[in-house]
């Protein structure tokens, strides 16, 4: 069977690695140097120019790049190809503040793909295989990329999107699907659904991609008995591509980093100082082949612990564990990046008091969203069906805003506990780390 989809590549000893990072990184310095005023001030204002970045060793030389510089640059300030190269933009949900639009060259799009053919082979997927993707099509960048890898590795590849489960389970057990890709949430809904659709003995799956959202080892056993497969976990966020950045092989024992596109470095999120492999603290990436949005030390907000060991399956890449953690307060739901601030803002916008509380479970493995919005005085009324239409309203603005539905809960005024320090907005209750 093969077990790596660019073996030079992937298996390449390590010193010979970091000799084409460097060589990759000296040049992609230069580039956003020339393209990009708005990198070329952070590096003044820093003290550093491309003459001072001779190789890897160099990089904590150079200035962070943060989402506040994605917002400030929002939308062309980062671009570092002219339009007219671009083929491609993917984005994440949010206002104009929050939201990611990352551009992409062909080149760009080609190297994603490989990335995600390299996790679909890692997974023991080949030209035998038919890959469902169920990760969603459109702006979200979960479909582009495992439909993308699955091409390239030569599945037939079933392009299906998210939701409409009775219809995913038709096209499984119809077109015999070996490869499930989704978030971990959604696979594990569907592996009830096929078993309460008494579709479990029709199955072919032998494994499933998961990611986008935390998922435990508790969960990872279960989707893998329900479904009678080998569930792998895959790592990446829009503003480095999208899926792919990490993936685990049959070890499952953490997520290989394609290292000849992204250096990782783990940090402390307070002092910024960078800590040695095996610390944990918040992941940064430099992208060191993108062109058209390159990302120089770029802080996911992602705490996780790199892990350098070598891997018994031959690959030489580096290992990220699962993330354990957000240094802000970004929530992910249903696999969709939420920040309480957008939830705060349509709550303002339709009228509503600052009061509110955020909600966030975990039933049968499917997230649930829960707000709970006191009425103010004036808003105040006690008649069903005047509550129950604000609260359709609000649910209507944040899916709006949000990308997923929320349940929203109007409550009486002065309801809510009030906090006498910082107020907690957020209760989470998943255990997800
Ligand atoms: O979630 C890209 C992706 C799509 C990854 C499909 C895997 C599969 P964003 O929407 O930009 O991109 O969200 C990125 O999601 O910073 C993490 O906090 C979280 N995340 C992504 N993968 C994992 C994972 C996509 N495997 C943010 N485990 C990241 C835990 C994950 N968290």
């Amino acid at each position: 069977m093969k077990r790596y989809y660019q073996p030079e590549i992937e298996t390449m000893p390590r010193e010979q690695l970091r000799a084409l990072q460097s060589e990759r990184l000296v040049k992609q310095v230069k580039h956003v140097w020339d393209s990009v005023p708005y990198y070329r001030k952070k590096m003044e204002d820093k003290g550093v120019c491309p003459e001072d970045i001779h190789g890897v060793e160099d990089l904590p030389k150079l200035p962070f790049l943060s989402k506040a510089d994605l917002r400030d640059a929002y939308p062309y300030g980062l671009l570092a190809k002219p339009l007219s190269d671009c083929v491609r933009i993917q984005s994440t949900s949010g206002t104009t503040g929050r939201r990611v639009v990352a551009f992409y060259t062909q080149h760009d799009v080609d190297l994603w793909e490989d990335c995600c053919a390299r996790a679909i082979t890692a997974a023991g997927g080949t030209n035998e295989d038919v890959c469902q993707v169920c990760y969603g099509y459109g702006l979200f960048t979960g479909g582009p990329g495992l439909n993308g890898g699955s091409h390239k590795v030569g599945c037939l590849t079933l392009p299906m999107s998210s939701g409409n489960t009775e219809r995913q389970l038709q096209f499984m057990t119809d077109l015999q699907a070996t490869i499930l890709c989704c978030t971990p949430s959604y696979a594990a809904y569907l592996a009830e659904s096929a078993i309460e659709a008494g579709l479990r003995d029709k199955l072919k799956l032998k494994a499933g991609i998961f990611g986008a959202e935390a998922w435990t080892e508790e969960m990872r056993h279960d989707i893998e008995e329900k479904l009678g497969i080998k569930a792998y976990d895959i790592y990446g966020l829009t503003e480095l591509s999208g899926p792919g950045v990490s993936f685990e092989c049959e070890e499952q024992g953490g997520m290989h980093i394609n290292e000849d596109h992204f250096i990782a470095e783990i940090i402390d999120p307070v002092t910024e100082e960078v800590l040695p492999y095996g610390s944990k603290g918040e992941l940064v990436f430099t992208a060191i082949t993108k062109e058209a949005f390159p990302m120089i030390r770029y802080r996911t907000r992602d705490i996780c612990v790199l892990n350098a060991e070598p891997c018994s399956c031959g690959r030489t890449h580096i290992r990220m564990s699962k993330p354990m953690g957000r240094s802000d307060d970004m929530l992910i739901i249903r696999g969709v990046n939420v920040f309480p601030s957008q939830i705060e803002t349509v709550l303002l916008n339709q009228g509503m008091p600052a009061n509110y509380q955020i909600l966030v479970d975990r039933v049968n493995n499917t997230d649930t969203l829960d707000i709970e919005v006191e009425m103010t005085a004036e808003t105040f009324s006690d008649t069903v069906a005047a509550i129950s239409k604000k609260e359709n309203e609000l649910v209507n603005a944040l899916r709006a805003m949000l990308g997923i539905t929320a349940r929203v809960h109007l409550v009486a005024p002065k309801s809510i506990t009030r906090s006498e320090g910082k107020a907690v907005r957020v209760i989470d209750k998943r255990k997800l780390y």
